[in-house]
């Protein structure tokens, strides 16, 4: 089944009781039993739950998984992934990455004993050299927020699995319609629902996708044990967005491309980086791997100054300076005071991450409407 037709059906069967073609939105904790342990498949709500039922196999589906996982937050899956280690096991991440990511790893697995390198990746020969028979999982972020680099998921999964370690990729800013790590080598693929797959900015998710069962069995063991799971009305809500994933995604690659084009000819935009670009340092990478380039794009000004982003920022009318990204509406974000503000900035600034670095999050608005709100803002400074 090709992509579009999955995100309309994948996952969703009318449902038995009455054939309401929209899963149900199954607001209820438990299920009564007809007899101490003869029920149908659903004991109490923390374990099972129609509308996530439905939910994670359309996710799987997508993801071309055979088992699928939701969460309450994307933060919440990455936690289940660190919990199946053990103290003294080593994670390779890469040194790009989500700020709330960084943090979960150094100031909460640390403390357990778990060790992380953060390192680049987009140099994949150079990788080889981390690893150590302690060396349990490789963590990606393709494309890396916020810097947008590519890291090639089928050859650090290569150099990973020589090395008997796992291979985890942070898929949220490609979505499963620009990218499938599963196919091209990965065992597992998060993703934080919040943001592309639900699409709407209405509701916090997060997810993991797997073929590998024995791993699927300790993931699920985990979201019952610890318990972060989502909502049944959140479910419904991503359910719900997952039917335009790929009309949305193309929206959002079509203008992102006229966004960053439009950035790289302003005379007062300095460096911009997307993937998109013939010159972008991994540009081939991404066309290998990506069905399209996204809608994520971060610049910096001529000046280099970081008032003048503030300004810049402070400025738009259409854009909203806000967190998050993956929505309709389209965002602006500066990472060094809101989505990396966690990570100290002597890290940040050895992964390349400086503060005068302007994110945007480009929606599905008219594209001329956002170039009109970018030139005017630019004008203000
Ligand atoms: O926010 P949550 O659903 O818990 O997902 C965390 C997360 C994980 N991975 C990546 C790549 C992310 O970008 C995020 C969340 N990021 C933002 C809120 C942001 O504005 O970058």
């Amino acid at each position: 089944m090709k992509f579009a037709t999955k995100a309309v059906h994948a996952g969703v069967v009318p449902d038995p009781t009455t054939g309401a073609i929209m899963t149900p939105i199954y607001q209820t904790s438990t299920y009564v039993q007809d007899s101490p342990g003869k029920h149908k498949g659903y004991e109490y709500a923390r374990t099972q739950n129609p509308t996530r039922d439905a939910l994670q196999a359309s996710l799987a589906a997508l993801e071309n998984g055979k088992y699928a996982l939701c969460f309450a937050s994307g933060m919440a899956a990455i936690d289940t992934v660190m919990k199946t280690l053990n103290p003294n096991d080593e994670v390779i991440a890469t040194n790009d990455l989500y700020g709330g990511t960084y943090r979960l790893f150094v100031r909460v697995f640390e403390k357990f004993g778990i060790k992380f390198r953060f390192v680049p990746m987009q140099n994949a020969p150079e990788l080889a050299k981390h690893f150590t028979p302690q060396t349990k999982l490789l963590w990606i972020e393709t494309p890396t927020n916020p810097l947008l680099n590519i890291i090639d998921i089928e050859h650090v999964s290569q150099i990973a699995h020589a090395h008997g370690a796992k291979v985890v990729v942070d898929n949220t800013f490609a979505s499963p319609y620009l990218q499938n790590p599963l196919n091209l080598g990965a065992d597992l693929v998060m993703h934080s629902v919040t943001k592309y797959i639900a699409g709407h900015s209405d509701v916090v998710m997060g997810a993991l996708v797997t073929n590998d069962e024995e791993w699927a069995g300790q993931l699920k063991f985990l979201q019952n044990a610890a318990g972060a799971v989502p909502a049944p009305m959140d479910c419904f809500l991503v359910l719900r967005g997952i039917k335009t994933l790929h009309l949305r995604m193309k929206a959002h690659c079509e203008n992102g491309e006229i966004i960053a084009q439009f950035l790289a000819a302003h005379p007062k935009v300095g460096q911009v980086w997307w993937p998109g670009f013939a010159h972008h340092p991994n540009h081939e990478i991404a066309k290998k791997q990506m069905r399209g380039f996204g809608g994520m794009i971060s610049f910096t000004l001529k000046n280099d100054s970081v008032a003048d982003a503030i300004r810049f920022m402070e400025s738009l009318q259409v854009f909203s300076l806000a967190e998050s990204l993956g929505g309709v509406e389209s965002l602006c974000g500066h990472p060094a005071t809101m989505t990396h503000a966690s990570i100290p900035k002597e890290e940040r600034q050895k992964a390349g991450l400086r503060d005068s670095l302007i994110r945007l999050s480009v929606g599905i608005e008219d594209p001329q409407d956002l170039c009109d709100d970018l030139k005017q803002a630019l004008a203000s400074i």
